[in-house]
């Protein structure tokens, strides 16, 4: 790996994501391993805030492994590996407790979220999940983050969380910059466009699974909730089905909305509706396939997850040295 800038950004390992997930953050992923060198973690350690079936949590992390290296990053430039398989994230997440306030993460809408969500298990990982994502971010020292809208008030916080450290100790953490997408930030709900799409979406409906095949996804796409109108007009105040139909159309498509205004003029909902399922097919279809070869030989999956947290480890460890020294901790010899 030759390049300068770094990137790190982490994808919990709930359910298969989605094309929210898709492009919201995991085309970015692709798009800065041309330039940068990057880490992208599977984040079981965050997904365990949520109760999580062993079993399946296991057979997640393997389907999400190979359904990142399907998206093709350049993989000179990519380290992918699991967040627990490197334990300076959990080691370096208790410094930074001591470096977060607890009105701060009380601010934390996705917390307030998950907790109406998941009211019988508010536990203390649901509260400190910020930090462990500072930590995640900070030790590798990433000058850029790409994620999907919902998470950037948890890199503000990581942002707040170095620069309150540095404060303190000097230069010790790069101090990160969010990489959220103009167009596709927020990908919403088919079912319900108030709402984002989200992998752990209960309704199948709301949600186009990267695994999901062509006539799934048509088919969801032609369900999809949009208005009583029949104009293919980008508004998402008025017409927030239509227009997210049409983000995820014009970014398939490499389009932008206006473009999309005049190639449906007149159509009505129907006819474009199946334009944007099969669109979205055309950019899973390759990925899908090339994940669901490697999921067939998991073998080969875990020695190239391990090789992936000794990169990682290598990058983290010379900076949580630095985090101990700076803290007081006495190195053992
Ligand atoms: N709808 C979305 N549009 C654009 N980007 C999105 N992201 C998530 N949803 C959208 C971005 O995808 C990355 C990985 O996020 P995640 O693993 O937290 O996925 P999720 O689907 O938001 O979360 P879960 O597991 O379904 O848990 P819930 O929904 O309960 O929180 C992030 O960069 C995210 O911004």
């Amino acid at each position: 790996m030759n390049a300068q800038k770094t990137a790190f950004s982490g994808i919990q390992p709930t359910a298969i994501p989605t094309l929210g997930n898709y492009l919201g953050a995991l085309r970015n992923y692709v798009a800065l391993s041309g330039t940068h060198r990057c880490f992208y973690s599977i984040v079981d350690m965050h997904a365990i805030t949520v109760r999580q079936d062993p079993e399946t949590l296991r057979r997640r992390v393997r389907e999400l492994y190979a359904l990142l290296l399907a998206c093709g990053p350049n993989p000179d430039n990519t380290v992918l590996y699991v967040q627990s398989h490197v334990p300076a994230h959990a080691e370096l997440c208790w410094i930074l407790n001591n470096f977060t306030m607890f009105g701060e993460l009380s601010r934390m809408t996705q917390f307030k979220d998950k907790s109406a969500k998941h009211a019988d298990n508010i536990n203390a990982g649901l509260f400190t999940y910020p930090v462990l994502q500072a930590a995640d971010i900070l030790l590798y020292g990433a000058h850029v983050v790409p994620i999907g809208d919902d998470q950037k008030q948890h890199l503000e916080l990581s942002r707040d969380v170095a620069v309150r450290f540095n404060g303190v100790y000097g230069d010790v953490f790069v101090v990160p910059e969010p990489l959220i997408p103009k167009l596709g930030g927020r990908i919403m709900s088919l079912a319900d466009p108030s709402r984002k799409m989200d992998k752990s979406d209960p309704n199948p409906a709301g949600y186009i699974s990267m695994l999901d095949d062509r006539d799934v996804i048509i088919k969801k796409c032609k369900k999809a909730v949009t208005d009583s109108g029949a104009e293919v007009r980008y508004d998402p105040a008025e017409k927030p089905g239509v227009a997210n139909l049409m983000t995820i159309y014009a970014i398939c498509t490499g389009k932008e909305p206006e473009q999309v205004e005049r190639e449906f003029a007149g159509q009505g909902y129907g006819a474009f509706k199946t334009a944007v399922g099969e669109a979205a097919d055309g950019v899973l279809s390759p990925i899908r396939a090339k994940a669901l070869e490697l999921i067939q030989d998991p073998a080969h999956l875990d020695r190239l997850m391990a090789e992936g947290a000794a990169r990682a480890e290598a990058v983290a460890l010379p900076v949580l040295r630095k985090v101990r020294d700076s803290v007081g901790f006495l190195p053992r010899i």
